[in-house]
């Protein structure tokens, strides 16, 4: 098994966190994103997204992080990440659902936050030229504007307000539930724990920190070896201080965005 990946990107987060689950070892192969590895040829060939994770198994190529995780559920069911009941395993696809589609709006922050800096310090024609490789038309031009922009981008205020919806709605389930869709930890919970760890790492902790199950979830879920294994120890603390580091320079414009979504 090989798996294409990033340290920090959520995505390969969310399919380590399954591979370390299931014990399953796997081939590394890191793509650094910011020197745009993701746009190679021979790697547009297995993924022509352009994106992280990239998962081949058996001769076989597997792209998206959802349905990667689904199909190592399905093809290594020692140590099951899916509920027994029909009804459970719905509602965990459904969060898996809601997760993904939160997937760009995390994107837009932590470009406007956190990335944004380190990529002011390069060239401009060079950045420009990363951007110009993204393939689809949306996630390119919203990347062009929240670089431009920052936190003054126009998504900027909308990605917030997408975090607050969803996290409001898991923190709801979390009331008087530990895992999001049956009794034990699913492919659900591990598409989770990498935006709420991004939002912490990003300055946005507060989302977190104002919804006290969802703040016991996640401190319940890093008590989990599997955490330490493909999350924890890929993150070099460096990065985590960087971040920290960029959040800081905004922090104001933050604490008036999540003061202008309730927060
Ligand atoms: N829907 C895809 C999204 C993958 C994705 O957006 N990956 C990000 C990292 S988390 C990426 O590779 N970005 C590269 C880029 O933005 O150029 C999945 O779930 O696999």
């Amino acid at each position: 098994m090989k798996l294409y990946h990033n340290i920090a990107s959520t995505c390969s987060q969310k399919v380590r966190l399954v591979l370390a689950e299931k014990n399953l070892a796997f081939e590394s192969e890191f793509l650094d994103l910011q020197r745009g590895d993701q746009f190679a040829p021979d790697y547009l060939k297995l993924n022509p997204n352009a994106v992280v994770p990239t998962l081949e198994d058996g001769g076989q190529v597997y792209i998206e992080s959802t349905l990667i995780n689904e199909y190592l559920d399905d093809a290594y069911p020692e140590t099951p990440m899916k509920p027994a009941d029909a009804a459970e395993r719905h509602r965990m696809r459904h969060w898996c659902k809601r997760i993904d589609a939160l997937h760009p709006a995390c994107g837009v922050q932590t470009y406007a936050i956190a990335v944004r800096p380190g990529l002011q310090r390069r060239p401009a024609s060079e950045v420009q030229a990363l951007v110009d490789q993204i393939p689809d038309k949306t996630r390119r031009e919203t990347r062009r504007s929240v670089i431009e922009l920052g936190v003054q981008a126009p998504s900027f205020q909308g990605a917030l307000a997408e975090h607050v919806v969803l996290f409001d709605a898991l923190q709801t389930r979390l009331n008087d539930h530990d895992w999001l869709a049956g009794d034990s930890y699913s492919l659900a919970d591990a598409a989770l724990l990498p935006y709420v760890l991004r939002v912490e790492h990003i300055g946005l902790g507060a989302l977190v920190a104002s919804r006290l199950s969802l703040a016991a979830w996640f401190e319940r879920i890093q008590q989990k070896p599997a955490y330490a294994i493909a999350v924890a120890e890929y993150l070099p603390q460096a990065l985590i201080d960087n971040f920290a580091k960029a959040a800081a320079l905004v922090e104001q414009e933050l604490a008036d965005s999540l003061s202008a979504v309730g927060q």
